[in-house]
Order: structure tokens, then sequence, then C-alpha cells
């Protein structure tokens, strides 16, 4: 297939580019490279020594022989080019990761909230008009998040995507299936649950093909293909705005920093190794819905776990210490969370858990690069709200 993979240069993106191109798939990456200007703005850098995106490519080049295309493209701003794009290339499908995914970035001030919904919405908005003028047969794989959901199953399991819900009328219950609610925690999970109203009408009235992938927390670092080569490593994020809960107890644990845990730690999330999640979005391109069809919705999670509960395990596993912090967030402090994966296991995902053997790894990679760690950027200081900002202890 050609494949366009759109914020190719994240996190999940850069991974995904390199596995669906040893896969045989022609991958072309449009990336405007914001996530490298957000570390400028920050003054935070990866973990991991990241290469420009060029020099990645070109190493990929030299070890394996075969091409990633790269193109310079805002998705948010530059509609006509994506338009053009898009009619030149013909992708047979488009992978969706460009949108701004920290939510205490979110969340840091009014300004930062105004760019993640302009820059998400418009992104997938665009992405989709284009999309109806210029590849309207092509099927669109959309990075989304568990945490659209809110983070509680009421005893039942959350379904992938839909429910049966029985409405009275004047004429007697009728049935009717709906998107499951959305009750996003943050801006950028709210923008998450936007794209899905964005999704149904277009799978609707232009008969889209659309995949939405309802992922959780990603952990690990490394892939197959990651590991081929220095110069290919994924980024890691440890700061408090962009590193995710089971990273950055990992690094903490090897630079010696007492585990961060929020509150009593009793919100429960659900997880998946970053090995994992490239996996499944190469499956969630040959399981394409067909025209017409309703979006097709997967939850991309293996595992669920207590932050507290992985704080322990870290401690135990390193001799860590763990602090209990005031929490930024406005958040549930202790949630259960029971979460439907059946599609992917049926699919044939065989998931990593998470084993020992792996957390060593990663802290492996925090400790060997454990000397590009600022410490002053590790405690989370993106508050929720103004009152709660004033509660915040900032150096633990
Ligand atoms: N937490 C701590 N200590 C920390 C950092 C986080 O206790 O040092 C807690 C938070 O308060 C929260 C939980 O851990 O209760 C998860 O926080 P997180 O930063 O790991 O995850 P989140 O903000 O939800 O966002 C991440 C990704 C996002 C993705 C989402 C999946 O940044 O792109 O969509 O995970 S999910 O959480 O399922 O919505």
């Amino acid at each position: 297939m050609r494949i366009a993979i759109l914020g190719g240069d994240g996190f999940v993106g850069w991974p995904t580019a390199l596995h669906l191109s040893n896969a045989g798939h022609e991958v072309h990456i449009l990336d405007n490279l914001s996530r490298r200007w957000i570390d400028t703005e920050l003054g935070v850098q990866s973990l991991t020594p990241m290469d420009s995106i060029q020099e990645r490519c070109r190493i990929w080049k030299q070890t394996s022989g075969e091409t990633i295309h790269f193109h310079l493209l805002d998705l948010a701003k530059e509609y006509e080019r994506l338009k053009q794009w898009l009619a030149e290339t013909k992708p047979d499908a488009i992978i969706h990761f460009a949108e701004q995914r920290a939510a205490p970035y979110s969340m840091k001030t009014d300004r930062h909230k105004v760019y993640t919904v302009n820059n998400n919405t418009n992104a997938t908005h665009n992405l989709l008009a284009a999309m109806v003028e210029s590849a309207p047969g092509a099927h669109l794989v959309h990075l989304g998040t568990m945490g659209v959901y809110g983070y509680s199953s009421v005893g039942a399991p959350i379904p992938e995507g839909y429910l049966d819900v029985q409405i009275d009328t004047p004429n007697g219950p009728k049935e009717q299936e709906i998107l499951y609610p959305t009750r996003p925690g943050s801006i950028y999970h709210m923008t998450k649950s936007l794209d899905q109203i964005l999704f149904q009408f277009y799978a609707q009235n232009d008969g889209l093909r659309i995949t939405d992938l309802h992922q959780g927390i990603v952990w690990g670092t490394h892939t197959d293909q990651t590991r081929k080569h220095e110069q290919l490593i994924n980024r890691f994020d440890y700061d408090g705005d962009y590193g995710t809960v089971l990273n950055r107890f990992l690094i903490q644990a090897a630079i010696g920093y007492p585990l961060t845990v929020h509150g009593t730690g009793g919100q429960t999330r659900a997880f998946i190794h970053i090995q994992d999640s490239v996996r499944c979005i190469e499956l969630a391109l040959g399981d394409a819905p067909a025209s017409g069809d309703r979006v097709k919705i997967f939850n991309q999670m293996t595992e669920t776990h207590r932050v507290r509960d992985l704080a322990d395990l870290v401690a135990k596993l390193t001799g860590a210490k763990v602090k209990n912090l005031p929490n930024p967030r406005k958040e549930a402090p202790e949630n259960d969370l029971i979460v439907d994966n059946d599609q992917f296991l049926a699919l044939g995902l065989n998931p990593t858990t998470l084993a020992e053997g792996l957390l060593s790894e990663v802290v492996d990679v925090a400790k060997k690069y454990a000397h590009r760690i600022d410490r002053s950027r590790v405690p989370a200081v993106s508050a929720w709200t103004k009152d709660i900002a004033k509660t915040l202890d900032r150096d633990p």
C-alpha cells in the first residue's frame, strides 16, 4: 500500500513509519515538526538523542534499503497544499497522528488551550474535507484516545465505540445505537472527542472509510525497527507536560528522583506498549470498513493499572522511593476501569504485558541517557484550574 503518515515524526508516528516501511509499504511522512518546536518552547529535549527527520530517513535507507519520503506540511494551516498532495500522491491509506497530544500542555495557559483546539480540530477537518475532494477511497486510520470516555466503566466494560440504548417514546421503548458518551478530562481529550463527531459526519455523508483507534497510555521506547540503528531511536519524553506516567516513573527511578504519584494514585488507566501500538495500527489497516459503513472504533489498549500500583512495581524493581504529590489535574482520585479490546485480539494481537524484563529495559535506556535529564523539568506544573495551581508543591 501507499501510506501517508501524518505526524510521522512523533513518538508513535516514527516507529509506525518504520514498521510499515519494513513490511514493504510505500511510506510518506507529512509533518510540520511542531513537536520539535514545542521542545524548544518548553526548553526540554527528548531523553534519547533524536536526529532530524531527514537524517532519520537517510539512516533507514542505509539500514533497510527502503525509502521513507518526508514532506514538510502543516495540516492545520495549509489546506490547499494538502488537497493537492493527496490528489497527486493518491495514498491507499492515511494514518492521522498530526495532533497536539499532551493533556498538561493543553491546560498550561489559555494560549495553549486555543492552540490545541485550533491545531487539532483544523487538522482533522482539513484532512476530511481534502479527502472528499482528492482521496475519497483512501482508508483513514486516526489515533484517538481512551481518555474521551473519562475513565470510568461504571462496573461494565467500556465497549468499542458504540452503545445500544433504549429510549422511551410515546410508542413504547425504542432501541438506538449511539457513540459511547464522551467525558473528556482535558482540552486535549476534548479535541479527540470533537474528532469523533467529525468522523461520524464524514462517514455518513460522504462514505469515507474511517477507523478510530482509542489508544491507552503508551509506555516503552523501542520497537524492532528502532533497535536496528542508534540513530533510528524513538523519542522519549520525561518532562511534566509530555512525559507519560509509566515512562516518567522509569526515568525517575533511573536518576534517583522520588516517583511522582499525583494524589493517592488511585487513578486507573489503560496501557499499551509501543511495539503493540504499531502492530495494532497495521492490523487496523488490514481491516478497513467499506464505504457507507459506520466509523470502525477499536479500543487500542492491552491492560489496565492503577497509578499507585505502577509506582509500587517500579519501586520494587529499582529501589526508588514513592512520593504522593498534590494533583495538578482535576480528575477522579480513584476509579475503576474495565475495557473491551476483543477486536484486536480477534485480529491476532498478542499483547506485550508489563513484564519486569521490559521495565528494566526502559530503565537501562533511561540510565544510558541520564546525563541528558534536566531534573528541574521533571515536576508536572501545568494545573487544570487556577485554584489547583496555588496548591502545587513544585519541589518534590
Ligand atoms: N500521573 C501521575 N504522575 C505523573 C504523571 C501522571 O500520577 O508523574 C497520573 C495523572 O494524574 C493521570 C495518569 O497518571 O491520572 C495518566 O497521566 P499520563 O500523563 O500518563 O496520561 P494522559 O495525560 O492521560 O495522556 C497520555 C498521552 C495522550 C494519550 C493518553 C491516553 O499523553 O496522548 O491520548 O495518554 S489515555 O490516558 O488513555 O487517554
